[in-house]
């Protein structure tokens, strides 16, 4: 008796570590679908955590796909490896979501995972940035019009440096920094400056150099190339976001550079770090990239579940600022 007694001690103590295990190992993305029957599941794959702005969205789209809504959501962090993203959305389609949200972190390469997706029956909503693959892929798309941004930005630099009364140009040398190469967002971005660089011959691209969207890679490329050219050679920096500028002003800060005055420099997102030096006037212009996707992927869900056709193209409404244009009270309120 003791024997068996102790053996079933033994057993249970032995299930209860595999149990506990389990639970450690896994996040509660690895759950088993089945059991949120009464919720609707949502995979979620994101590129990575590289700036405040995608720390945002995933905020946003947490907070709108939340229980309490009546959704189940599995949130993956790609690791800023495409590949992990793919691997993701596969076991997504695996555990059976209901829908898969994909913010893509380059716009190629998603045929075939999409593919395998439509074959399950899973609608695939894309969001923030673009993918080229055939349309029928996925159901919508929500995200930013990001030649419109650079549209924005050029448009600022060619009143700034306009002809003077004599119709003399001024010469204006740029430096810029581009994002994560093949990314929707530094496809537009970069679109509109070299379109203009092609219609302005007094602009002149001085340096051109990827910095990831992230701070850390963009003050040591600026750094680098203040080794190779003179700061008082620098007209405009143009960075591809946020964490680009601050991580380019910190290398100009360690180089005792000037800028505001001096060099004008461009930033995309609009994040409170940002607004905060734009507002000193040491960024000179922010075009705003809206994070806050959340609630427009929620209606979207919300119509494919209810039988109703979705937009197919949601553009987010985007504004641009300059030092005149904040105040503290509006950066305070600032959600990123
Ligand atoms: O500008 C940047 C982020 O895809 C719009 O990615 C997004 C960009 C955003 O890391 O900060």
């Amino acid at each position: 008796m003791l024997r068996v007694r102790k053996f079933f001690a033994v057993f249970f103590v032995g299930v209860l570590v595999i149990v506990i295990l389990a639970c450690s190992a896994n996040d509660v993305d690895e759950e088993v679908v089945e059991e949120n029957n009464d919720l609707i599941v949502v995979g979620f794959s994101q590129p990575g955590a590289e700036s405040a702005w995608r720390v945002a969205l995933t905020d946003s789209v947490k907070e709108a796909f939340s229980e309490e809504n009546g959704y189940k959501l599995f949130y993956k962090d790609g690791q800023s490896k495409q590949d992990n993203q793919i691997r993701d959305i596969r076991t997504f389609i695996q555990q059976g979501v209901d829908y898969i949200i994909l913010c893509p972190i380059v716009e190629t390469g998603w045929d075939t995972v999409l593919e395998e997706a439509k074959q399950a029956g899973i609608p695939v909503i894309v969001c923030d940035r673009n993918v080229t693959a055939d349309n029928s892929l996925y159901k919508a798309f929500v995200g930013s019009n990001f030649t419109a941004e650079g549209d924005a930005a050029i448009k600022y630099l060619e009143s700034k440096y306009a002809a003077d009364e004599n119709g003399q140009e001024p010469e204006v040398n740029i430096v810029h920094i581009q994002g994560t190469l093949g990314s929707s967002a530094q496809l537009g971005r970069t679109q509109a400056l070299e379109e203009a660089l092609g219609t302005h011959d007094n602009w002149h691209l001085i340096a051109q150099e990827c910095g990831e969207f992230t701070k850390a890679k963009s003050r040591e490329l600026m750094s680098d190339i203040l080794k190779t050219v003179s700061a008082e050679d620098i007209d405009v920096l143009y960075c591809e976001n946020d964490e680009e500028a601050l991580g380019a002003i910190q290398a100009l800060n360690d180089a005792h550079v000037s800028y505001g005055d001096e060099i004008t420099i461009i930033s995309f997102d609009g994040s409170r770090n940002a607004l905060e030096l734009c507002k000193k006037g040491e960024i000179n212009l922010v075009v705003e990239c809206n994070p806050l996707q959340g609630p427009y992927l929620y209606s979207i869900i919300s119509m494919l579940n209810a039988g109703e056709g979705a937009p197919k193209i949601t553009y987010i409404d985007e504004k641009y600022f300059t030092p005149e244009d904040l105040t503290e009270d509006f950066i305070e309120s600032r959600k990123y």
